[in-house]
């Protein structure tokens, strides 16, 4: 492994910035947002910053003026102009894996320059989005046809995690926008009852496989593509049928060819596009033949848009970086352990699944880039779920439970399915969540409201809950883009500040190898010699003893 790429202190919580932050810290945690609010009548409007067609307002966070000071120094000390300099320029900030990290390149237009080993990759881009957009075209218009001649009207994507989460997100949040006479579906678990369901009322003669996998060689996506082989052979008959039924998106194209996939039939990215990056990539294909070619290059526009203003604004109005450095304070120094992420929007119902992703896989790390023992938190647990239905489940906890839990609500002022008064009771639901979290109900207010003495402690709500509101006009593919990369660069920015690697993935990695060793154990006719602990080797057996 190189060197890492910035210099570090000892340690981050030894920086006179982070001391401030803590120090400060004690005069926060006993203020309270009503009082906060009280202060200053333009809060509201103050603490919000606008970009790319999103209005995110952070008023309902913790904070003071002289906390995003403190914070923004923080980020100064962390070198984060630099950071975010060296991504751009190409630069290796994987230093695990020595790679450049360039999602930015994936979205930039034809006229830009982003380097790779002084190499220009931005012509290498547009020539695989143009062939997207060539075969998405025919096959959406009925020019590519399945193999005895019908049109195709299935679309099934395999592949996993990074390879999976984005395309099935963008699905979902785009489905307004897709070819509602065809239908697409996701595989990705090796449970062969996703790929049975998926294909159970399907006509091979009609079905199109997409095998996304960057590596082509996860045990999952392999398994289920060759299910997926087998599947379309019985239903076709012939070996040729395969040319017109799959195609592959993969940096392998060895491998491909060894799958028996035409390299014809292969759309290409590179090893700068890290998995839970690159659902604007060729694993992208499924939304783009769901949505059509100029509805995927509207969504890499808003993504290009907030690079863009994440590159250039002023620190104080950078919308990535403020949520960044917020979750940072709220992480680190409220201690809150977990972001829940609660989009009033029922097409973003994968949303938080795949932020999930994309926020665990990169910042749960435990190492500095110089790998030592960090002696401070990093990533938060991130989950959620469309709202309102939440508010039913499990916003009790966040209301009124131990735990402080920081809180992001996602709406939009537009629906795409006007239904009465419906858009209006869904936002009037995250505007009063948003408050009554931040407010509460004092006891006072309980007894005003005549409840029985035994009873106002149990229905007072102390408030004072964390939370940012992102506001868009309505749900685009541009919107989106702005949106995913919004997060992406917050979990940089996160990353950068905790001096990690956001961008390897090494947890993934062991899975990926242990499983291999424990599946031939588990397959093999003969009694195998088990090697692993106790507990392992009593499961294996009687998994053994048991299947049929
Ligand atoms: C993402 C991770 C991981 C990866 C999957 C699938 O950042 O690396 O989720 O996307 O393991 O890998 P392949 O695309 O190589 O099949």
């Amino acid at each position: 492994m190189g060197k890492a790429p910035f210099p570090e202190p000892k340690s981050l919580t030894q920086r006179p910035q982070w001391r401030a932050l803590t120090e400060h810290r004690g005069q926060i945690e006993h203020r309270h947002l009503r009082e906060l609010f009280a202060a200053d009548r333009s809060r509201g409007e103050r603490l919000v910053a606008e970009a790319a067609g999103l209005y995110l307002d952070f008023s309902k966070n913790r904070i003071t003026d002289e906390t995003l000071r403190l914070l923004q120094a923080l980020a100064e000390a962390c070198a984060i102009r630099e950071r975010i300099d060296a991504m751009f320029r190409g630069d290796k900030i994987n230093a695990t894996e020595q790679r450049a990290v360039l999602h930015v390149a994936l979205r930039a237009p034809p006229g830009e320059r982003f380097l790779v080993d002084g190499r220009n990759v931005v012509p290498d881009v547009h020539a695989v989005l143009d062939r997207m957009a060539a075969f998405s075209d025919r096959v959406r218009g009925g020019g590519w046809t399945g193999h005895d001649g019908r049109r195709i009207r299935n679309v099934i994507s395999i592949g996993i995690g990074g390879s999976d989460l984005g395309p099935v997100m963008a699905y979902e949040a785009l489905r307004n926008y897709s070819r509602r006479d065809m239908t697409f579906r996701f595989v990705s678990n090796v449970d062969g009852t996703a790929f049975s369901e998926a294909v159970r009322d399907l006509d091979p003669g009609e079905t199109l496989f997409i095998i996304c996998s960057k590596t082509f060689t996860t045990l999952e996506t392999l398994t289920n593509a060759h299910a997926a082989r087998a599947w379309c052979l019985r239903g076709l008959g012939d070996k040729k049928a395969i040319a017109r039924h799959f195609v592959a998106v993969s940096t392998n194209a060895d491998e491909v060819a060894k799958f028996g996939i035409d390299l014809e039939n292969m759309f290409g990215f590179w090893d700068w596009v890290g998995g839970r990056y690159s659902m604007d990539s060729a694993i992208g294909l499924s939304t783009m033949l769901a949505i059509g070619a100029d509805n995927f290059r509207a969504m890499l526009s808003g993504f290009h848009a907030m690079d863009e203003h994440f590159r250039n604004a002023p620190p104080d109005r950078n919308l990535p970086l403020l949520h960044g450095l917020l979750a940072i304070w709220n992480t680190n120094f409220l201690d809150a352990p977990t972001v829940a992420v609660l989009p009033y929007e029922q097409y973003l119902k994968r949303f938080p699944a795949y932020l999930q992703q994309l926020t665990m896989e990169s910042n749960g790390k435990h190492v500095t880039l110089a790998g030592e023992r960090v002696d401070y938190q990093t990533g938060p647990i991130y989950w959620g779920e469309p709202g309102t239905n939440g508010q039913h489940s499990f916003y009790q906890l966040i209301h009124q439970g131990t735990r402080l839990i920081a809180c992001d609500f996602i709406g939009f002022c537009q629906t795409l399915n006007p239904l009465g008064d419906q858009h209006d009771l869904l936002m009037a639901n995250m505007f009063a969540q948003s408050e009554a979290l931040a407010f509460g109900k004092t006891a006072d207010e309980v007894k005003a409201g005549g409840t029985s003495d035994e009873l106002v402690a149990h229905r007072a709500f102390e408030g004072n809950r964390p939370s940012n509101t992102i506001l868009a006009e309505k749900l685009t593919p541009r919107t989106l883009g702005a949106l995913v990369a919004f997060y992406e660069h917050s979990v940089f920015v996160q990353g950068a500040i905790w001096n990690i690697d956001s961008f390897d993935q090494w947890g993934v990695e062991l899975g990926k190898a242990l499983a291999k060793r424990t599946a031939d154990e588990i397959s093999g006719t003969n009694e195998p010699v088990l090697g692993h602990d106790s507990s392992t080797n009593a499961l294996i057996r009687r998994y053994r003893g048991l299947r049929k």
